[in-house]
């Protein structure tokens, strides 16, 4: 068995969690947040789109449904610029190179991020129905999805993308194996390479994006944009006691660049977004990546491979040997 899909098994198993809400529980982040083209980017969103990908392990083949929470643009969760005017939509993607496709798997809604086979898609706007509700996509069939040898199973994509309008989505995705239920599926899991979110008012709140390093990173770039200057980045990991990162301000990007011990390879890094106490920043929406040495991005998993990572400090005494 690969090394990665044992970490994926453990990470799955040994923590016993099934659950596939995104954001998931160790990332404590409210809300994904995509905006309508027309917005500026100092609102926070860099791109106006957002791709999530969904990992079924090989053995499940119940259908399987993608839930969206709050799918419209309007009301109390979203962030209104004006007047609530914009519209998006969702679409979801399986088949060959769904995943696969180098577009698919980069930071911008640029080339052919869309491919593989459109299974389902949906516009919204403002909708009062689907306000603090669920919309479902499916079911689908697992073996609709593009089966992945390294993953030893089959992954979905959905895409958020703002069509019109100035206003910003905030929004959950959770994969089910009921179309009214929020029901999870045992060992799967979802990913993305670029993260947009809003991140909590409250200043104690602590969010967390876990990038994965596999054995062939030796250094890492981590950018961030629109941070507003609401405290600290940071990252801790299993040979990493607490890494302050440059942090980004108004409607830029920063980037901060650190090798990796050997000791992090094939483990999750924890990337915690710390709030400044005061002032408070409200309505901070963010985007961050984390690239390789040779500019390839790191997955982001909502369920951490190999768990949320402990410093250990005996790791440490080793390295600085
Ligand atoms: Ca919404
Ligand atoms: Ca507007
Ligand atoms: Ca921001």
């Amino acid at each position: 068995m690969r090394l990665f899909v044992l970490l994926l098994l453990i990470a799955a198993v040994e923590l016993g969690i099934n659950a596939q809400p995104v954001p998931a529980g160790d990332e404590n982040i409210p809300y994904l947040m995509t905006f309508g083209p027309r917005a500026e980017t100092s609102w926070g969103d860099d791109d106006f789109s957002q791709t999530f990908f969904f990992l079924i392990p090989k053995g499940f083949s119940q259908p399987v449904y993608i839930r969206v929470y709050d799918p419209d643009t309007g009301g109390d969760i979203d962030e209104i610029n004006g007047v609530f005017d914009t519209r998006m939509t969702f679409s979801v993607y399986g088949g060959r190179e769904c995943y696969t496709h180098d577009d698919a798997q980069e930071t911008s809604p640029a080339g052919n991020y869309k491919s593989g086979n459109l299974l389902a898609s949906k516009s919204f706007g403002v909708d009062p129905a689907y306000d603090k509700n669920w919309y479902t996509f499916g079911p689908f069939n697992p073996s609709e999805g593009e089966f992945v040898e390294d993953f030893d199973g089959y992954v979905f994509k959905i895409i958020l993308d703002g069509t019109s309008g100035d206003d910003g989505n905030l929004y959950r995705y959770y994969l089910s194996t009921m179309p009214d239920n929020n029901k999870s599926i045992e060992g799967a899991n979802a990913f993305a390479y670029e993260y947009s979110f809003r991140m909590y008012d409250d200043p104690n709140e602590v969010s967390h994006i876990y990038p994965f390093v596999d054995n062939r990173t030796i250094s890492v770039k981590l950018s961030n944009f629109d941070w507003d200057s609401d405290g600290f980045i940071r990252t801790v990991s299993v040979a990493r006691k607490s890494q302050m990162s440059k942090v980004s301000g108004e409607d830029h990007w920063i980037e901060d660049e650190f090798t990796i011990f050997e000791e992090e390879k094939n483990t999750s890094l924890d990337i915690q977004f710390i709030k400044r106490k005061s002032p408070a920043v409200k309505n901070n929406n963010v985007v961050v990546n984390v690239r390789n040495q040779i500019g390839e991005l790191l997955p982001f998993y909502v369920i951490p491979i190999g768990g949320v990572p402990k410093y250990k400090y005996d790791i440490t005494v080793e390295k600085s040997r």
